[in-house]
């Protein structure tokens, strides 16, 4: 963390005293806010979309900068009165395109999935405003007809998405079919390769020949690999798609220029979304970074897509990114990475296995049919145990997206308290023992039950003793006395 102890003792008085007054109007959220610190600084949080912001990102979004309408652009607005939400907005898109490479950002987005509506949108319509790929001859989209539209679908192939399955890693808005990206679309999926389970580029290239999309979407949330995104570009190219790419997983490992070369998305993806609170350690929030020609597109996601922006979460945004600026944060992303090595091995080296038999990211993605139980029951007995994470499907998962047969780690939230590689392998070694000392339990009527489990006695608080130790070594917000 960047937070000194002397800065976290300053904010000691101030969260007191901001609790106490919140506390007089409503005790049961100052309460909960308190319990929220108290059981992070407690647990081992290993869920890998999550992560400690810095005490000044979450000051920044406690202020009145969230009372401003401001739908629009900086300078073009639909209010009156922008002037300060333009400088916050301004200065954080400046970081962002300075951090990433890119020549635009736009930093409105409230989360992940508004930041790929917004990329989808903007996709589909700079598509209508290039005349030589609609065959339309349209300048903008709101001149378009009915029987305009109605042409377009057919000239646009039906607006076909190729994305990655979920139980391959992707995510929802990849094009999963319940998800409104594989409604509004019409869906392909790319897996991977059922032998080693890595992403087979054969494969993607030869499904867009065949399947033609107007968007091939790469980017995961539960695939423990790099991606080469040369090769996905060349795919994209071939068969007249726009790249787009989701790094929200993977984007502080971009940041901290872990991902290099053909692994940086940013110069080959048309369009790139990201959150701003997993590996990139910010505020709940998303971007679109875009090449210069889709910036008009991106730039009416708001009111298009979006509702008015959170000024507030945008000028934590700002913040956030000026932090990922600094060296310190190249050398955390490095950590991020190697402490996913360390947790991989660790793991392997105890019998469990892992889907592609390791990781080379900041995920490690546990099959834990090989424990005898599901997704569901090893996430509750994990938690029982104060070890905090998300069940997930692995590829070809026979237990669907509910139950799952996987547990998905992280590293990033433990990194930014400080753990070690030492650190991890001692993780792993509660984890495979909390998972070891699990049974699958059966349902009132005596049949194998999915969700109910038995974690054998004392396990639980043994493991809370031992994480707590490791806790106590690596504090959150030292300093930080409420
Ligand atoms: N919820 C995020 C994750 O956990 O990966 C993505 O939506």
């Amino acid at each position: 963390m960047t937070d000194s102890q002397e800065l976290a003792a300053s904010a000691s008085q101030i969260y007191r005293t901001a609790l106490d007054i919140i506390g007089g109007i409503e005790p049961r959220i100052a309460e909960a806010t308190r319990s929220e610190l108290a059981d992070q600084r407690a647990s081992l949080k290993l869920i890998a979309s999550e992560n400690y912001a810095s005490l000044p990102v979450l000051m920044t979004m406690g202020t009145w900068m969230s009372d401003k309408y401001a739908e629009g652009t900086v300078g073009h607005r639909f209010y009156a009165g922008c002037q300060n939400v333009d400088t916050v907005e301004a200065v954080a898109a400046e970081h962002a395109r300075e951090l990433f490479g890119a020549p635009y950002a736009y930093v409105q987005p409230h989360s992940g999935i508004d930041a790929n509506l917004v990329a989808f949108w903007a996709i589909l319509a700079h598509r209508v405003e290039a005349p030589e790929l609609a065959g339309l001859g349209a300048k903008n989209v709101n001149e378009l007809s009915e029987q305009d539209w109605e042409q377009l679908r057919g000239k646009l192939g039906n607006q076909r998405l190729l994305g990655m399955s979920l139980d391959a890693g992707g995510h929802l808005t990849h094009g999963f079919r319940p998800n409104i990206s594989g409604k509004m679309f019409h869906q392909r999926q790319y897996g991977t390769d059922p032998s080693t389970g890595l992403l087979d580029y054969d494969q993607v290239a030869a499904t867009a020949r065949e399947f033609k999309p107007l968007i091939i979407v790469a980017g995961y949330s539960a695939y423990p690999r790099r991606v080469n995104f040369a090769k996905m570009r060349e795919i994209a190219d071939e068969v007249g798609a726009t790249l787009m790419v989701d790094m929200a997983h993977f984007a502080g490992l971009v940041a901290g220029k872990v991902f290099t070369g053909d692994e940086n998305p940013v110069p080959f993806a048309q369009v790139t979304t990201t959150t701003t609170h997993k590996s990139l350690r910010g505020p709940r929030g998303g971007i679109v970074l875009a090449q210069e020609e889709y910036a008009p597109a991106v730039d009416r996601g708001c009111p298009m897509v979006l509702g008015g922006p959170l000024s507030h979460v945008m000028a934590a945004k700002a913040v956030a990114l000026a932090e990922a600026r600094q060296p310190a944060f190249q050398e955390y992303a490095q950590n991020v990475a190697d402490n996913a090595q360390s947790f991989a091995e660790g793991l392997m080296k105890r019998g469990a296995k892992l889907v592609t038999d390791g990781t080379d990211n900041h995920l490690v993605l546990l099959d834990v049919s090989s424990f005898g139980l599901t997704g569901r029951q090893a996430e509750s007995a994990l938690l029982d145990a104060g070890v905090v994470t998300n069940r997930n499907s692995v590829p070809a998962d026979p237990n669907g997206a509910w139950y799952t047969s996987g547990i998905r780690f992280g590293t990033p939230a433990l990194t930014s308290r400080g753990f070690t590689g030492e650190d991890f392998d001692r993780v792993a070694e509660l984890v495979v023992d909390v998972l070891a000392r699990t049974e699958p339990g059966t349902t009132k009527d005596g049949k194998p039950s999915k969700a109910s489990y038995r974690l054998a006695d004392g396990v639980a608080d043994r493991t809370k003793a031992a994480a707590a130790e490791m806790l106590d070594a690596h504090p959150l917000y030292p300093g930080l006395e409420l």
